[in-house]
């Protein structure tokens, strides 16, 4: 397991980078070119100064997330081949850099969702969350605002020139089906996949957050099932899984440890995370501790650990502690402190293989 902490680049993060390389075992970032609209190719030099920026705070710059796919690709339209195009060159370039992984979704519209950026919990800390009736009568118009007004820094995936044209999105949605987007991913899949895997860079998907359709937006990347079909779309190492617990343990229907089990050597990017899921769905993302949410993740860390896991992973997201002010989720201290638990996790677990076969040795 190799350690990753997301950044969001010089002025757009809280967090500075010699902090990130004080946090054990974390060796590198993972990262994106935030003010490229999605569609466009990335200029080579900003590429270089992220790099520039990363190593010399002693990180690599192995993982990118996200390279977003631009919606006339999801919806199927005719002008999808220019930026299929551009994403290609974007891929080209990223693999002369060294970069190894590429993390993007295939989600209509909206990004990850959620209600509240700042959900007080008892111990008085906040964390995102996701209420369900909030979602249900409300019109996403509203949810766009209340996003953007709770957030001094521009959110990944609700950037203001994305969502102006909301209208005309929804517009553009309509009798697109579950069927669509498939094909439309069959595509998409079927023109990158090969220019991945000829720069050397593996593909990997993330699921949609929270893993269900929502605003009657169809979502597909939900389940064990859905990402099953998605793996044989296009079979090769190259076409993987950025596998969320998160996201993915919003359903408490979906068997995380499972899929790690059988998707094993597809996945070359871990998020870990846990949230709590209510009785009623409602979820809130509490820490990484097993015991505070509803996601086993001493589990999770296990059966990574149980696979032979050298991909990448990082903590994904944390609640807002010892009143830092950072990106929603996206803070130092709950982060770092969600790292030391995986490392604990996994530590333990290489030790215990090693007695495991000490104790072989002097049995035989
Ligand atoms: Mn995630």
């Amino acid at each position: 397991m190799r350690m990753t902490f997301r950044w969001f680049g010089e002025n757009n993060d809280t967090v500075p980078l010699r902090y990130v390389r004080q946090i054990p075992g974390v060796e590198g970032i993972v990262w994106s070119l935030h003010d490229v609209p999605a569609g466009d190719e990335w200029p080579m030099e900003k590429i270089l100064e992220v790099k520039r920026q990363a190593e010399e705070a002693g990180l690599h710059i192995d993982v990118v997330e996200s390279v977003n796919v631009h919606e006339d690709i999801k919806l199927g339209l005719p002008s999808r081949e220019l930026y299929i195009d551009n994403y290609k060159k974007t891929i080209v370039k990223l693999g002369q850099v060294g970069v190894k992984v590429i993390c993007y979704n295939f989600m209509p519209i909206f990004d990850w969702l959620r209600t509240d950026l700042h959900k007080e919990m008892a111990d008085g800390s906040t964390a995102l969350f996701y209420e369900n009736s909030k979602i249900e009568g409300t019109d996403p118009f509203d949810l766009v605002e209340r996003i953007n007004a709770n957030s001094t820094l521009t959110m990944p995936g609700w950037e203001p020139e994305r969502l102006q044209h909301l209208t005309k999105l929804f517009e553009a949605y309509r009798g697109v089906t579950e069927e669509h987007l498939w094909e439309n991913l069959r595509y998409f899949l079927n023109e990158i996949v090969p220019v991945a895997e000829e720069n050397g860079i593996r593909m990997a998907i993330h699921p949609d957050d929270p893993p269900w359709p929502i605003f009657g937006l169809p979502r597909i990347m939900t389940t064990q099932e859905n990402f099953r079909r998605f793996l044989k779309l296009y079979d090769s190492p190259y076409n993987g899984i950025t596998l969320c617990s998160g996201s993915l343990g919003a359903n408490p229907n979906n068997d995380i440890i499972g899929m790690i089990r059988e998707f094993a050597d597809r996945i070359p990017f871990a998020h870990i995370r846990n949230v709590k899921v209510f009785d009623n769905g409602d979820f809130i993302e509490s820490s990484h501790r097993s015991q505070d949410g509803s996601v086993d993740i001493a589990g999770i860390v296990a059966a990574y650990h149980e696979i032979g896991f050298t991909g990448y992973a990082r903590p994904d997201h944390g609640r807002h502690i010892w009143d830092e002010q950072c990106r929603p989720g996206y803070g130092l201290y709950d982060r770092a402190l969600g790292i030391m638990y995986l490392w604990g996790v996994w530590d333990s677990c290489v030790r215990e293989a090693q007695q495991a076969a000490i104790a072989k040795g002097a049995n035989a």
